[in-house]
C-alpha cells in the first residue's frame, strides 16, 4: 500500500475536530495537566464522568517531571504511596515513611492512566477566561491556542461548557485569578480573595492542601498547588503526595456537585 500524505492529514484533522467538539459540552473541565489535574481526571473518568483537561504546554506533567531542582526523582509519603501503586509506578523506601519514584515514570503513568480511564487531554490550549451565567456560577471555559497567546496575536477564542471546572493550574492559580479579576466576586476563602501561597513548610502544606481542595466559587474547585495558593497555604517543594491526594479529593468534590439535582 502506498502511503498518502493527504489521508494522514485528513485522519488527524477529522479525528481532532470530532474529539474537540465532544469536549464542548462536558461534566468536568480541568485546567492544567500537572499531577493534581491528571490525578483528578483519572478518578473522575474512572467513575464515568465526562472529563477533559486543557493544558497550555506541549507536554503534560506540569512540575512533576522536573523532580527537585532538575534531579528527576520525586518523594511521596506513606499516605499517597497507594495512589502511585494504583498507577503502576514503582516506589522505593528511602527511609521510614519516605518513598522515592522516578519523576518521568510517575508523570507518564498518571497521564496514561487518566487517558486510558477515559479522560481527554488537549495540550497546547490555554484557558484565557471563564464562561458565566448571571454572575453567580462558572459554566465553562474560554480557550485559545497557546501559540496565539505566545505570539500575542489578536484572535478570538472558543468556549466549552462544563458542569464543574477544576483549577489545577499550579502556583499561578490562573482560573481563580480570572474569576476574581474579571467577575469582581468574592471566593469562599477567608476574606473572599486569593490569599496567596506562603513559604516552604512541607508538613503543614501537605496537610492543608487536602482541606484547601474545595469549591471556592459555585462551579469552581481548586486542586493541587492552586488550592494552597488560593487559600493561603505554604508550598511543599518536591514531595508530591499532597498533589495526588488533592487530585483524588477534587474528583470526589466534583462528583458531588455533578450529581446534585439541578436547581438545588
Ligand atoms: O504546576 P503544576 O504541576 O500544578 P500541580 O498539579 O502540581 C504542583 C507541582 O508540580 C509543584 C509542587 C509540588 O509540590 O509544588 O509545583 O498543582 O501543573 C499546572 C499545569 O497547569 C498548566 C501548566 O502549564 C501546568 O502544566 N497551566 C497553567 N495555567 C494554564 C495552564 C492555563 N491558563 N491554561 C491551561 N493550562
Amino acid at each position: 500500500m502506498e502511503l498518502d500524505e493527504v489521508t494522514i492529514s485528513r485522519a488527524i484533522t477529522e479525528t481532532f475536530m470530532k474529539e474537540f467538539q465532544e469536549a464542548m459540552d462536558i461534566e468536568a473541565a480541568i485546567g492544567g495537566a500537572g499531577p493534581a489535574g491528571m490525578a483528578a481526571a483519572y478518578y473522575l473518568a474512572k467513575a464515568g464522568i465526562k472529563t477533559v483537561i486543557f493544558e497550555r504546554s506541549l507536554r503534560p506533567g506540569g512540575g512533576m517531571p522536573g523532580g527537585g531542582m532538575m534531579f528527576n526523582t520525586i518523594v511521596v509519603q506513606e499516605e499517597a504511596r497507594g495512589i502511585l501503586d494504583e498507577f503502576g509506578v514503582r516506589t522505593r523506601e528511602y527511609e521510614k515513611g519516605y518513598y522515592t519514584a522516578d519523576s518521568v515514570e510517575a508523570s507518564s503513568a498518571i497521564c496514561l492512566k487518566a487517558i486510558q480511564a477515559g479522560a481527554k487531554i488537549f495540550n497546547l490550549i490555554s484557558i484565557e477566561d471563564v464562561m458565566i451565567r448571571k454572575n453567580d456560577r462558572i459554566t465553562g471555559l474560554v480557550l485559545n491556542w497557546s501559540a496565539v497567546n505566545l505570539a500575542g496575536l489578536h484572535v478570538d477564542p472558543l468556549s466549552i461548557r462544563s458542569k464543574v471546572v477544576i483549577d489545577a493550574t499550579g502556583h499561578a492559580s490562573e482560573i481563580c485569578h480570572i474569576v476574581v479579576n474579571k467577575l469582581g466576586v468574592k471566593l469562599m476563602t477567608e476574606g473572599g480573595g486569593i490569599l496567596g501561597e506562603r513559604s516552604m513548610w512541607a508538613e503543614i502544606a501537605e496537610r492543608k492542601i487536602i482541606e484547601n481542595t474545595r469549591e471556592v466559587y459555585p462551579g469552581l474547585i481548586v486542586a493541587g498547588m492552586a488550592a494552597n495558593a488560593v487559600c493561603g497555604g505554604p508550598r511543599m517543594g518536591p514531595i508530591f503526595g499532597g498533589m495526588l491526594l488533592s487530585g483524588k479529593h477534587a474528583a470526589e468534590v466534583a462528583m458531588k456537585i455533578i450529581k446534585k439535582p439541578a436547581g438545588s
